[in-house]
């Protein structure tokens, strides 16, 4: 209570400021009237008084209004002792509009309303009065104190109680599907290598009625690459994936696709969360997808590039996972291996790991002054802003002004400077993802 305590001080001093210039000057009047309207408890001299202080006094009281935080099972207990607060500076006015009229009876009519000293006996009944009014004033403005102070603490525990919910719990509960998951899986793995009645039932194609990505069709002897419906959380929707069962032993979900320019790109959020494009051609999957796929099992990464000279090249990152929507789909990924070199983790002012994804109409990259989303025409886990990005525009030949092709920026002779400052694109890129556990 700040205000209120800094009004009661300067009240005080007021108060003393008047005794000691009335003491001084028979007939100076106190006037302040910036401690008038800072101040909305008032007590102050009303004119001249004796030697020993004798003089009538005025109280002013404003009605109190204090703002309280809403959805409190306290509030309405604070509530009233608001209410008995009030109710104590009404009686304290009116019992001071008493002490007022008082006053007036003892004044010098001759004087024209300036104040003039009291006879003794009465001025001293009015000093008792005002020592009175005084230690109410005083006992008042130490219970609002408290009221405000209680209604702080309860304020700044609301706002505490906001933060945990909201922010904590998805982090917590995507943690503990993460060490479920690890741990059904390791007991699934002790369990194929011990219990040999187990396995042959596990070989049954009803143990296979769900496929939760393309390495359970890989096992129960799906060899085609071809689209394939999956369900990786069985309380979620399934939803159709492209498979590799080519690639390095197969059983690849494939995330991402770029092969023609067939498909545009430079999409908003809403288009990455739910997926576009062409599975058999070109396509992002979706952000949501992509969610439940990596929550589901410890996933890994392929990334395969090919540039318009025909050179393949490839990165494989041992760990894969996105968060959900409501921590803005961030990027874990883990060590790398491979041959197209490490862009991912490009150096330490360029790093895609745990960055969250970024669109043109929604900036969540570390580039304080604009968006990469907007200005690299994708979508995409952005830094400040890119060592990396498979979804940029795609360019047929190579290409000038923003680099906002496909890019990888550990590719062999990427970064030199090529005349007319023409830029390489990539003629195919894709994505895919496997389970880490998963042997071809
Ligand atoms: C009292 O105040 C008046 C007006 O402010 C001034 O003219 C006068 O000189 C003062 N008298 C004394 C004794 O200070
Ligand atoms: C998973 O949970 C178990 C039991 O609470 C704990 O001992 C273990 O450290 C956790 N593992 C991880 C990776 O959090
Ligand atoms: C791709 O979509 C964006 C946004 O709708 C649009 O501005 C751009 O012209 C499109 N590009 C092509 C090649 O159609
Ligand atoms: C299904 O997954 C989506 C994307 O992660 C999520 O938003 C939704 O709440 C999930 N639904 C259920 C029933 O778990
Ligand atoms: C990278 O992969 C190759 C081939 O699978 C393997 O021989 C090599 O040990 C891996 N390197 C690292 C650092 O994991
Ligand atoms: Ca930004």
């Amino acid at each position: 209570m700040k205000p209120a305590s800094w009004c009661w001080l300067s009240s005080a001093v007021l108060a003393a400021y008047g005794l000691l210039v009335v003491a001084n000057n028979e007939t100076e009047e106190i006037k302040d009237e910036t401690a008038r309207d800072a101040c909305p408890v008032r007590l102050e001299s009303r004119g001249k008084c004796e030697e020993g202080g004798q003089c009538p006094y005025q109280v002013s009281l404003p009605p109190l209004t204090i703002q309280l935080p809403r959805q409190f099972s306290r509030i309405e207990e604070v509530f009233k002792e608001v209410q008995n607060l009030k109710e104590m500076v009404n009686s304290l006015k009116k019992s001071c509009q008493d002490c007022k009229l008082q006053a007036d009876d003892s004044r010098d009519p001759g004087r024209n309303g300036l104040l003039s000293p009291s006879p003794g006996s009465q001025g001293e009944a009015d000093d008792n009065r005002v020592r009175e009014l005084e230690s109410e004033v005083n006992k008042l403005s130490s219970d609002l104190k408290n009221a405000k102070e209680e209604i702080d603490l309860l304020q700044g525990r609301l706002e505490k109680l906001n933060l945990v919910n909201m922010n904590n719990i998805e982090n917590y509960v995507d943690s503990k599907v993460a060490n479920l998951t690890s741990v059904v899986n390791s007991l699934d793995g002790k369990c194929s290598s011990k219990c040999p009645i187990q396995e042959q039932i596990q070989s049954r194609p009803v143990q296979h009625l769900i496929y939760k990505d393309c390495s359970d069709y890989y096992t129960i002897g799906k060899r085609s690459s071809d689209l394939y419906r999956v369900t990786p959380d069985p309380k979620n929707s399934s939803f159709e994936v492209f498979c590799d069962m080519e690639t390095m032993g197969g059983g690849w979900t494939v995330l991402q696709a770029r092969v023609d320019g067939s498909i545009n790109f430079t999409r908003m959020w809403r288009d990455y969360k739910v997926g576009f494009g062409n599975l058999r051609r070109e396509f992002w999957l979706g952000n949501d997808k992509i969610h439940l796929l990596t929550k589901s099992k410890e996933m890994i990464l392929r990334i395969d590039l090919e540039d318009f000279n025909g050179v393949k090249l490839y990165a494989l990152y041992d760990q894969f996972y996105v968060a959900s929507e409501f921590l803005r789909y961030r990027l874990h990924i883990g060590n790398y291996n491979g041959t197209a070199g490490d862009a991912l983790h490009f150096s330490k002012h360029y790093n895609h790991d745990l960055k969250f994804f970024t669109t043109p109409d929604r900036d969540n990259d570390r580039y304080p002054s604009g968006n990469c989303g907007l200005y690299y025409s994708s979508g995409w886990w952005f830094d400040a802003c890119l060592s990396a990005n498979l979804n940029g525009k795609y360019y047929h030949q190579k290409y000038r002004g923003v680099r906002n092709g496909i890019f990888w920026g550990t590719w062999p002779g990427i970064s030199e400077a090529q005349p007319g400052g023409y830029k390489s694109s990539f003629k195919e890129a894709k994505m895919m993802i496997r389970p880490k556990r998963f042997k071809p």
